[in-house]
């Protein structure tokens, strides 16, 4: 089966706030975010991508390389910084082959503000940025979720500098800018946004357990302003990634962004021991394929939602 970089190529975000492709056609892209690159490097092969393109219909994968947590990018020392990079480059190849979007995704999160690393972010992008130019399928998230007191004009100044050192490079990938307060303050972007650049979206996360009718709001006000959203993370739990499972809640949120053809991207392709993981802790399984007993309930359900939106494409 032809997947979405087969049928619509590298795509661009247009006057109206939405990811088109060359024709102008509008594409809203699904998929799965990995855990963190230093954690769980185990699912980033072939095998495994095949898998959850074939059998889950995804369109995308994003890499999400912790920056701060556990021998993070920015915490380790170069030979940490080396593996790590080695890690992208193979999820981003494998993806490249199998006709797959990719997102690279500076995942900070105990780091609460950017500009904390902005060096070697500046470093790492120039380095992945002169290596996918060509590349067609890449996308560059480049802070996941600034959050505690980073404000709107901390995360600004640090797009207005990291976006370019891509740009230097690749002059036409999207480009995902977090926003304050974990990525829901659209709003803050809304009133005064990026304008260095035009092809770039922000990024709204929201955890159903946690974050309703009032981000949603938000995000509609976002979207009426024609503001370019994508949600590159989500889940059907509470924000800490953990508890119970709310499909009901979930769906109203999906719906809504169904809608408005804004993409999504759920949390997390691992067996860790918590709700938002994909597998459970006793599969080890890092290729595929999988066994329903394998998965998760939220990831059960997923793959539904993945499979009903690939047949209505
Ligand atoms: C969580 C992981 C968990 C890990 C923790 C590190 O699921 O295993 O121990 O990070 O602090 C986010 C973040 C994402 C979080 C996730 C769930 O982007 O990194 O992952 N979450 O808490 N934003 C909202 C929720």
């Amino acid at each position: 089966m032809k997947t979405k970089y087969d049928r619509f190529g590298a795509l661009h975000v247009d006057k109206n706030g939405k990811l088109v492709d060359r024709n102008g056609t509008v594409v809203a892209l699904h998929g799965y975010s990995t855990h963190g690159l230093s954690w769980y490097p185990e699912y980033v092969n072939r095998e495994f991508l095949e898998y959850m393109k074939d059998e889950w219909h995804i369109d995308c994968i994003r890499l999400a390389m912790y920056t701060a947590e556990e021998d993070g990018y920015c915490v380790g020392d170069d030979s940490n910084r080396k593996k790590l990079i080695e890690v992208v480059d193979r999820g981003v190849k494998a993806a490249t082959e199998l006709g797959l979007y990719v997102i690279i995704d500076w995942h900070i999160l105990e780091d609460s503000n950017p500009l904390m690393h902005k060096d070697l972010a500046k470093e790492f992008f120039k380095i992945v940025s002169e290596r996918y130019a060509a590349y067609g399928n890449v996308f560059y998230e480049i802070c996941n979720e600034p959050n505690v007191n980073c404000t709107w004009s901390d995360v600004k100044a640090y797009a207005e500098e990291i976006i370019p050192v891509i740009r230097a490079n690749d002059k036409y990938s999207v480009i995902f800018v977090g926003t304050p307060k974990w990525s829901q303050r659209l709003d803050e972007a809304c009133a005064d946004p990026v304008t260095i650049d035009d092809n770039i979206m922000y990024s709204l996360h929201f955890y159903a357990g946690t974050h309703k009718e009032e981000l949603r709001q938000i995000y509609r006000d976002a979207i009426a302003k024609k503001l370019p959203v994508f949600v590159t993370e989500f889940g059907t739990c509470a924000a800490d990634g953990a508890g119970d499972h709310f499909p009901d809640e979930s769906k109203i949120w999906l719906d809504l962004l169904d809608q408005n053809d804004t993409g999504y991207m759920m949390w997390n392709i691992s067996n860790r021991d918590e709700t938002s993981a994909s597998f459970v802790p006793e599969c080890m399984n890092y290729t595929g394929p999988y066994e329903d007993s394998d998965l998760r309930e939220p990831a059960r359900w997923y793959r539904d939602v993945l499979c009903k939106l690939a047949q209505n494409s």
